[in-house]
């Protein structure tokens, strides 16, 4: 199949097209889908979702959307609704979380919300739709369960060699957008459409090409899924080779940080970033879906899980042996899974933050993109640290005050560019450990820090100039 039948066979401008599920994914979807000209309905279980956007009000805060969103209001080309109703074509764009496996020890793909959109689709089915899936799914599950929901309706997915009369055309095109990014992101980004037949991988790439100016690739379903899986697995088996490379240079008495910035010269190699554990919906939960159909032969995926999941245990420990008899207060900064986002989703400064709770250690956090105040409630609702123990403060110097170490976990803009020579003034100890390896060592030894950083071993003194190495980069954004 090539690009080249991309935009002959689709739902043109000016078609009925229903987006179900109106978070990260499928709210920038609809937004682009209805600015290139097709009626959207978008369509979530939350009342609130819906009426925020019926409103005018964006459910999810990332650049470039706003003008869209408000045009396609005014215009008449978006709305919300929290039931599918009849269209040319249906997103699925729905979470898929895991939950600990009965099967095997690991993680397995939670389909419930899947399953429950697509029950909803089924109502409302026509032949000749196109229904394309989004979200994130093991390998199988577009041609098996997501196909087995979709044809009680009555109708047949459309397969290669059967007759088109009734059928309605079935496809899987994972999305790839990274949070912080998105709407760069969905429109510039390749995408890869797998369809259950030829003709149904056409006709999706065709409503993706009204918006998406990287190449669009066809193949089929399970192959996409794979792509998806496989992208971010890659991911994460490199985050856990960096972590453990960490590990061994804190071990052997080698800076990782210029071991990998020195190797990754090679023009073949491509190490990640080291880091106090992997977080966000995404990379720490897919690598799973590769396990649960394979769990004996995905041995060195399940490891890396293993190495990632291990790296907030370590900072915890690294972080109390820097304490006055592992007792004091830590001014953590940083407590959302990546730089310069403010989503806390399987953040590991989290379990950073209740390991040190739970060995009897006072946490100051800050977080420039987490107000005061709304992350305790969970965190103590969950059995975790009482609030004497953890508070959060409204800035990096309110976190420092009297602190015996000040520990960086995420390195965000304001954390790079803060003036240690203001918090050395009111810390009880000028000490700082950097598990995000984003901060300027020089700077903070000149402001009369002792610095310590993750992959480096504790004794510090470096005896050749360092100046011009640079940093290892794993980050996309
Ligand atoms: N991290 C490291 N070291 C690195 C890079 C990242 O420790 O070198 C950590 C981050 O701090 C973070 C975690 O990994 O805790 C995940 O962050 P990320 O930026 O790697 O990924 P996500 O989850 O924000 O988005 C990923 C993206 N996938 C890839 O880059 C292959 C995005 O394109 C996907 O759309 C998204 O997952 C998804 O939805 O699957």
């Amino acid at each position: 199949m090539s690009v080249a039948e991309v935009g002959t066979l689709g739902v043109g401008p000016g078609g009925r097209v229903c987006v179900v599920g109106l978070g990260y994914i499928g709210f920038p979807t609809a937004v682009f889908l209805a600015a290139a000209g097709h009626t959207v309905l978008g369509v979530d279980v939350q009342k609130s979702v819906v009426d925020a956007v019926n409103a005018g009000i964006r459910p999810i805060e990332e650049e470039g959307l706003a003008d869209l969103f408000h045009t396609a209001l005014s215009e008449g080309r978006l709305r919300a609704s929290l039931k599918p109703e009849p269209a040319d074509a249906f997103f699925i764009c729905v979470p898929t979380p895991s939950r600990p496996s009965a099967r095997f020890a690991g993680r397995k793909a939670d389909l419930e919300y899947v399953r429950s959109a697509a029950q909803a689709l089924a109502q409302v089915l026509r032949p000749g739709n196109v229904v394309v899936l989004e979200s994130t799914v093991p390998p199988g599950t577009t041609s098996g369960f997501l196909r087995g929901i979709l044809e009680a309706s009555g109708l047949r997915a459309h397969r290669d060699g059967l007759a088109e009369a009734g059928c309605f055309y079935l496809a899987h095109c994972p999305e790839r957008v990274i949070p912080g990014r998105i709407a760069h992101e969905l429109v510039n980004n390749d995408r890869v459409v797998g369809g259950l037949s030829r003709e149904a991988a056409v006709r999706a790439a065709d409503l993706y090409a009204s918006f998406v100016e990287g190449r669009i690739t066809l193949t089929d379903a399970t192959t996409a899924e794979m792509v998806k899986l496989m992208e971010n697995t890659f991911r994460d088996v490199n985050i856990a080779l960096a972590n453990e490379f960490a590990l061994v240079c804190e071990e052997v008495g080698v800076d990782v940080w210029e071991a990998i910035a020195l190797a990754n010269r090679h023009p073949r190699v491509f190490i990640h970033r080291p880091g106090p554990g992997v977080g966000g919906h995404c990379i720490p939960v897919d690598p799973w879906f590769i396990v649960e159909r394979s769990p004996e032969t995905a041995a060195l995926i399940r490891q890396a899980r293993a190495v990632n999941d291990g790296m907030p245990a370590h900072v915890v420990d690294r972080a109390a042996g820097l304490l006055p008899r592992g007792r004091g207060t830590v001014a953590l900064l940083g407590l959302s899974y990546k730089p310069d986002v403010g989503d806390l989703r399987e953040s590991p400064s989290l379990a950073v933050l209740v390991g040190l709770a739970a060995k009897g250690i006072k946490v100051r956090a800050h977080d420039p993109f987490v107000a005061t105040g709304s992350i305790l409630p969970s965190l103590h609702g969950e059995g975790g640290p009482a609030p004497e123990v953890v508070a959060v403060a409204s800035s990096p110097a309110e976190a420092a005050e009297g602190a015996d170490l000040v520990l960086c976990l995420v390195g965000h803009r304001l954390y790079r560019e803060l003036d240690p020579a203001e918090l050395v003034r009111t810390v009880r100890r000028p000490v700082l450990f950097d598990a995000s390896g984003a901060l300027d060592r020089a700077t903070w030894e000149e402001a009369g820090f002792a610095v310590h950083v993750l992959g480096r071993p504790p004794v510090t003194g470096a005896s050749f100039p360092r100046a011009a190495v640079g940093r290892a980069d794993g980050t996309a954004g």
